[in-house]
């Protein structure tokens, strides 16, 4: 695979660890590591047996620090577009990727990569977490999707203050506005994460993909039509051989072979 600034590694468990490995500039996202993690999405992600996906830094200090901000100043507006064009595309794969994510937020979680924590399903905070959104302090605004995702989880009050003071907010205090689902001690974060991946990699894989798209394109739609995709979704989980073994399996007391089936 041949990565410099991304490490994965997948468990037996089905649960795959991507880490965003470039510590000594707390995991600023430059160009480099951006396209190692997009191409890396892109291509190299495993389709097959692949439950769950957890997303962290590497190091002890930082989840992701944010877009790089040396690079950036550097760059003329035609970079500067490319680069934001491209964060966008790679943040969309991994939110409307079939497989379940999940941020283990081991640290700062700044700018850009709190927007990558917002592009996975659910997020985990170490309690020496901080969040925020300092763009403002550099003359820019949260466009790595921030600026929308963001609104749609903690409603545009909250997310006006963080985004216009530039101000960082405690693993708890994200906790507070449902910017992260749960916080521990940063010991074990990884150890919780794991934890989590694995309840959910037990589940059946195709039903737990249905259920990311019916909340993640519902949630765009008008209730109906929402409704609508509802039905379709949860018609097509009933004709999986997985549905079949998990209905059978309640009956004779045992736990479910799941195949992605
Ligand atoms: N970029 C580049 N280098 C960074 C960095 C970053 N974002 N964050 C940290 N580093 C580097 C530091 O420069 C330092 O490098 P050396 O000096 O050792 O070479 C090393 O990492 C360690 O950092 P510190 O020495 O600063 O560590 P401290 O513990 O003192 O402070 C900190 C930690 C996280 C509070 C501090 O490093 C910090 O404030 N970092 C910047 C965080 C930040 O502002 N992030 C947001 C970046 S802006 C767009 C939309 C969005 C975006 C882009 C375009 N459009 C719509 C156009 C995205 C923007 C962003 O993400």
């Amino acid at each position: 695979m041949g990565y410099e600034y991304i490490k994965f590694e997948k468990e037996p468990t089905g649960v795959g660890i991507l880490t965003i490995h470039r510590p000594k500039a707390l995991n600023a996202l430059n160009w480099d590591t951006l396209r190692d993690l997009g191409n890396f999405v892109e291509n190299d992600l495993p389709k097959e047996k692949l439950r769950a996906l957890i997303i962290t830094g590497s190091g002890d200090k930082a989840f992701v620090a944010g877009a790089d901000i040396a690079q950036m100043s550097g760059m003329s507006s035609t970079e500067f577009k490319d680069y934001v064009d491209y964060a966008h595309k790679v943040y969309g794969l991994i939110t409307d990727n079939p497989c379940p994510s999940i941020a283990a937020i081991n640290g700062y979680a700044l700018g850009g990569g709190c927007e990558l924590a917002l592009a996975c399903d659910i997020r985990i905070a170490s309690e020496k977490a901080k969040l925020g959104f300092p763009e403002v302090k550099l003359g820019i605004f949260p466009g790595w999707g921030g600026s929308q995702r963001i609104t749609r989880i903690m409603g545009n009050g909250k997310a006006k203050e963080l985004i216009f003071t530039g101000e960082m907010v405690s693993a708890e205090e994200a906790l507070s506005h449902g910017l992260v689902e749960k916080v521990v001690p940063h010991e074990v974060i990884m150890k919780e994460a794991k934890e989590l991946a694995e309840s959910i990699a037990k589940r059946a894989p195709l039903a737990v993909s249905a259920a990311k798209k019916a909340v993640n394109s519902g949630s765009e739609m008008e209730l109906q039509k929402a409704l609508e995709l509802e039905k379709t979704l949860i018609d097509s989980c009933f004709d999986t051989e997985d549905r079949a073994e998990g209905m059978k399996a309640f009956l004779e007391k045992r736990d479910p072979e799941f195949k992605g089936k």
